[in-house]
């Protein structure tokens, strides 16, 4: 029988008009399945990931890194180098609001590379993707200050996307 595991992320900022809820839904060892939802963004592309720690004592600053369980350098979700936490950026509309679903095999809900108790981070700029030759392209893809986080706690399956 399939089992269905669901987790749930709250975004809230240091700039306080950044909120949304991320939901994530695997099937046995299948994809991960994201839907985000933000509002309050400057239109256009922000970078989106998920950072190594769970923890925001210190803001969204002490969620630390992206989550690189392979020691890779930093790319785009499609890339065959990339950290586990690269989901590249999310788009913005001209009202501020994203709303997307992300399908990825890199973030299971289980076992020893699971992505629950890390966090998602949306940031001020655009994702380069480990392409733009800046110093920080292949760690960060210099995607600027950190707008909102929210730590990844697993949900009840029956919770609505
Ligand atoms: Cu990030
Ligand atoms: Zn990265």
């Amino acid at each position: 029988m399939a089992v269905t595991k669901k987790a749930v992320a709250v975004l809230k900022g240091n700039s306080p008009d950044v909120t949304g809820t991320v939901v994530l839904v695997q099937e046995d060892d299948g994809p991960t399945q994201v839907s985000v939802k933000i509002s309050g963004l400057a239109p256009g592309k922000h970078g989106f990931h998920l950072h190594e720690f769970g923890d925001t004592t210190n803001g969204c600053m002490s969620t630390g890194p992206h989550f690189n369980p392979q020691k890779k350098t930093h790319g785009a979700p499609e890339d065959e180098v990339r950290h586990a936490g690269d989901l590249g950026n999310v788009i913005a509309g001209p009202d501020g609001k994203v709303e997307v679903t992300i399908t990825d095999a890199q973030i299971p809900l289980s076992g020893p590379q699971s992505v629950v108790g890390r966090a998602f981070v949306v940031h001020e700029a655009e994702d380069d993707l480990g392409k733009g030759g800046h110093e920080l392209s292949l760690s960060t893809g210099n995607a600027g200050g950190r707008l909102a986080c929210g730590v990844v706690g697993l949900t009840p399956a029956s919770t609505p996307l």
